[in-house]
């Protein structure tokens, strides 16, 4: 599968002229899949979005920390192990503590993510798999 993801990305257009805007993301601290979050990754460049993307096992202040270095407009995290889908509520708790909610979107996903566990801990969307997520961040961006 990483073998694949590699080629994957080489035969997708990384960049665009037009940024439509821009995203901070990665997979959460703990969990070290990131197959499909770099589809996601690929898939939103290539769509003209700017992505910072953060890796795996990213912990909740992080991904604030580079959101505001980054001057992002949206965060999106990635966990494929029920173990760590709390840590996607964290940093919803986190963005709140910080008074930031209001200032980045959150968009979820991951194979065990749900519109229900979405709604469950605020966060803004969720996205079922990569052109679901280029779907979702264009409606989160024109909200
Ligand atoms: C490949 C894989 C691995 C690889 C990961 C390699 C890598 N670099 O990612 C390796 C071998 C390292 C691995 C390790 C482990 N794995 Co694993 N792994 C898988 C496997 C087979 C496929 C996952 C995958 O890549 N799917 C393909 C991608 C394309 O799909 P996806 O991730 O869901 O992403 C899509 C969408 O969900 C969505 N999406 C995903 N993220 C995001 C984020 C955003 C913002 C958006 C918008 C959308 C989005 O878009 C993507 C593209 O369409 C699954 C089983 C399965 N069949 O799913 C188990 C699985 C996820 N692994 C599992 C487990 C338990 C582990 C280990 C704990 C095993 C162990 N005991 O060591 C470790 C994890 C260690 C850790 N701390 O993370 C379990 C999880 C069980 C659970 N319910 O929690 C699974 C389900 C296997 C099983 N049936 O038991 N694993």
């Amino acid at each position: 599968m990483g073998k694949a993801t590699a080629i994957i990305n080489a035969a997708v257009p990384q960049e665009q002229e037009t940024v439509s805007g821009k995203i901070v993301i990665g997979t959460v601290e703990g969990d070290m899949h990131d197959i499909g979050k770099t589809i996601v990754v690929s898939l939103l460049r290539a769509n003209g979005f700017e992505v910072l993307d953060l890796g795996r096992d990213v912990a909740p202040h992080r991904f604030i920390e580079e959101a505001e270095k980054f001057s992002a407009d949206i965060i999106g995290s990635s966990t494929l192990l029920t173990t760590t889908m709390g840590v996607q509520k964290e940093l919803e708790e986190e963005l709140k503590k910080a008074g930031l909610k209001e200032k980045y979107k959150t968009i979820v996903g991951g194979a065990p993510v749900t519109q229900r566990w979405a709604n469950r801990i605020g966060a803004d969307a969720f996205a079922q798999d990569a052109g679901d997520g280029v779907k979702k961040v264009t409606q989160l961006l024109a909200k």
